[in-house]
């Protein structure tokens, strides 16, 4: 008994010298301690032996067990920290390192942020509404007739008996309403229209402004424009304003700046006129007062709207207002 005894420690010690691998290990653990392993088997033979055999080998198989039990724990643990080891070796410090990148705000956003600072700087207080609009605050108080080419449903979206906006507006009916003149403000928003080609997406991004005070002239509506174009466009824009009409305004003007192209030698962009359009403006419509309360003899207010996409692409040169919105990186990491 004692020799076999010896045998298996040999055995197992051999075993357990040449192994390096886990999978290995678990075989030579099944073969001698497993439910079939030789030490195991050895144990269940001591109950066939006399009990002078029993107290001898008893103790020496107990003490081989123990024995092999803990060998396997420490091989275990060895083979654990060589395989981390390796793959600290795998890790080669010398390669260059993989760059990540970086997001940004979309260009919409940018254009959208900076304009809302300038019109912050002259005293314009930023409000918000919502997208789903009532008939009444998209159309009817802005005095928009019934029969308006606007008012189609091939230029607005119909949700039932609401309307996706079609302009930042329906905000300002919203706050005349709840607050008292004197008021100056500016609506920044996603607006939605029936449209789309090259200069024109279902939804775009507009801003309005409205300033209603005592006494306030078309000559306060110029020195807004001019000085808020010549912070976005550079100081020596040229600005020019021409007649133009809106149901909401009156007197309304279509406000151009020269090309920033071509400075006004004529090109593709302004169409050979050498001037761009960029906004619509005018004196509030005593009309719209009247939807609101504000008595027209008191108060005076001028307004004016603008797309953001539009003024985004003329600053980065862009030529398709779809690029915007097809969500593709290699286009909008260039802005
Ligand atoms: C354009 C023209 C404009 C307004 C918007 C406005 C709002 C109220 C009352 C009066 Cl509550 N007017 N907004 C006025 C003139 C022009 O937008 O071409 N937008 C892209």
């Amino acid at each position: 008994m004692t020799d076999t005894l010896q045998d298996i420690r040999t055995d197992f010690e051999t075993r357990l010298e040449t192994l390096d691998r886990e999978e290995d290990l678990r075989q030579v653990k099944a073969d001698f301690i497993g439910k079939k392993g030789r030490v195991t088997l050895m144990m269940k033979e001591l109950k066939s032996l006399t009990p002078e055999e029993k107290r001898q080998a008893g103790p020496a198989l107990n003490q081989l067990k123990n024995h092999i039990e803990s060998a396997l724990q420490e091989k275990a643990h060895e083979l654990k920290s060589r395989a981390s080891k390796n793959r600290a070796g795998a890790f080669d410090l010398t390669l260059p390192g993989r760059k990540s990148t970086t997001g940004h705000l979309h260009p919409v956003t940018q254009v959208m942020e900076e304009l809302i600072g300038i019109f912050s700087g002259m005293g314009f207080n930023v409000e918000e509404g919502p997208q789903i609009e009532s008939d009444y605050y998209n159309f009817e108080a802005l005095n928009i007739p019934k029969d308006h080419p606007a008012r189609d449903m091939q230029d607005t979206f119909y949700i039932g008996d609401k309307v996706l906006r079609t302009h930042t507006s329906p905000v300002q009916i919203h706050v005349m309403e709840r607050q008292p003149p004197p008021l100056r403000i500016i609506a920044p928003g996603k607006v939605y229209r029936c449209d789309s080609d090259v200069s024109h997406t279902p939804m775009f991004h507009q801003i309005e402004g409205l300033m209603v005070d005592h006494n306030v002239k078309f000559s306060d509506l110029k020195g807004v424009i001019e000085t808020f174009l010549k912070e976005v466009f550079g100081a020596n824009v040229k600005v020019r304003f021409r007649p133009s009409f809106f149901p909401f305004t009156c007197p309304s003007a279509e406000v151009d700046i020269q090309c920033v192209m071509c400075t006004g030698s004529g090109c593709r962009t302004c169409g050979q006129t050498g001037w761009l359009e960029i906004l619509g403006a005018g004196m509030v419509d005593p009309a719209v007062f009247g939807f609101v309360d504000y008595d027209p003899e008191e108060w005076s207010g001028f307004a004016f709207g603008l797309g953001i996409e539009r003024i985004a692409m003329l600053k980065f040169g862009i030529n398709d207002i779809r690029l915007y919105f097809e969500n593709d990186i290699r286009f909008l990491h260039q802005f």
